[in-house]
């Protein structure tokens, strides 16, 4: 994917902050420091378009980024991490669940999580209500810069007997670009699955307020 501008477009806590876009939303999802922001910048080749660090909690609001004029990136704040203080954490499952059952532009969710870690609770919370809801996602397992090659194999079909074979799982590296293309695929896939449902059809239209 040839990318020809990307930019912030803002930060929002409530639902009344969010964009009044009518593009698809590509949003990321999944545990504090497991890379999701770093995962944007390498998908857009941006190195510091959003902002990473070693510290746990960094993200705190949902971002919003405007890709090409035509879908949005959202980098979800992260959640489940001890060290990030507990009110916090709090606030962050209302704003997800918010942003995830009610935004009519969401096109689907990159699911990350940590391919050096068991899956925790909250990682399989997120893939059960989104099983459940029947809304579109990818897990992408994160840092695969460090894991080997057999790692991975047993990795991804243990993942897919977890989630099942219909679940799709990708490894992604932002440090080696490892599953970008596989990625983008799907994020292109997801995208035009949102154009083509009747009610969007020739409403991805991009308001000037933005
Ligand atoms: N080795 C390796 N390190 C990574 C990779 N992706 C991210 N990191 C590192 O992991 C740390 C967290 O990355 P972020 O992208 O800030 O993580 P996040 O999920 O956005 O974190 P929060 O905003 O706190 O939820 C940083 O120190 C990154 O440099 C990767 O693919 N490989
Ligand atoms: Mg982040």
């Amino acid at each position: 994917m040839k990318i020809f501008s990307a930019e912030f477009i803002r930060g929002a806590e409530a639902r009344k902050d969010y964009p009044p876009t009518h593009v698809p939303e590509i949003a990321f999802a999944g545990r504090s420091n497991v890379g999701k922001s770093s995962m944007i910048n390498s998908l857009l080749s941006r190195k510091n378009l959003v902002r990473t660090s070693k510290t746990p909690g960094l993200t705190r609001k949902i971002n919003f980024f405007f890709i090409n004029n035509s879908f949005i990136f959202v980098d979800l704040p992260g959640y489940g991490y001890a060290s990030v203080p507990m009110d916090v954490r709090r606030s962050w499952a209302p704003m997800v669940n918010t942003y995830l059952t009610e935004r009519k532009q969401l096109a689907g969710v990159v699911v990350i999580v940590d391919s050096r870690r068991e899956p925790t609770e909250l990682d399989e919370n997120l893939i059960k209500f989104l099983q459940f809801r029947g809304f579109p996602f990818v897990v992408a397992l994160s840092k695969a810069d460090k894991i080997g090659h057999s790692e991975r194999m047993t990795l991804m079909k243990a993942t897919s007997e977890r989630w099942g074979p219909e679940t799709p799982v990708e490894f992604f590296s932002s440090v080696t670009g490892l599953g970008r293309k596989e990625i983008w695929s799907h994020i292109i896939e997801l995208s035009d699955k949102w154009r083509s449902k009747p009610h969007n059809k020739g409403k991805f239209t991009i308001n000037s307020d933005v």
